[in-house]
């Protein structure tokens, strides 16, 4: 079993949430919306407004987000979606559960105070200006930011 959390475009009601429900893709199971434990650079960068968690830690915000468990199947085809590593890199997160979601017996449920690590999608390989583009806690593609999110 492993956990991974999503922040952007893989979330519930964004544009590429459709890829964690594709059953011939591999299998994912919504366990709880979470929010980082530090704090992250979420921005919006790239020629299709592509949302981004610039691996430093202590800058920017706590960014929102959704954890599943997902296979090993999901997280390859993940991995080369998310065009890791040169675009993103897989890292382990450190999140603070806000609402379970799962089932009421998981053992994930009773870990200390509501803390789980994760793998999740953030990059080193971002641009210099990218740190100081607007700093996001909540990824929306409609936000009122109105950088519409371009499919490749
Ligand atoms: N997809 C991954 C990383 C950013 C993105 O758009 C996610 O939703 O977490």
């Amino acid at each position: 079993m492993t956990l991974l959390f999503v922040y952007g475009t893989l979330k519930r009601g964004q544009p590429n949430h459709a890829l964690m429900l594709d059953r011939s893709l591999g299998a994912a199971q919504l366990l709880a919306t979470a929010v980082t434990t530090e704090t992250f650079p979420l921005v919006i960068a790239g020629e299709r407004n592509v949302p981004f968690l610039l691996n430093l830690p202590g800058r920017g915000r706590r960014v929102h987000g959704e954890l599943y468990r997902v296979d090993e199947r999901l997280l390859s085809f993940m991995d080369v979606f998310e065009d890791t590593p040169a675009l993103y890199q897989r890292t382990t997160l450190t999140l603070t559960v806000k609402e379970w979601l799962g089932r009421a017996d998981d053992e994930q449920k009773t870990a200390a105070g509501g803390v789980v690590e994760a793998f999740g999608y953030s990059t080193g390989t971002y641009r210099p200006d990218w740190p100081s583009l607007p700093h996001r806690d909540n990824y929306d593609c409609r936000g009122d930011h109105g950088l519409e999110y371009v499919r490749k």
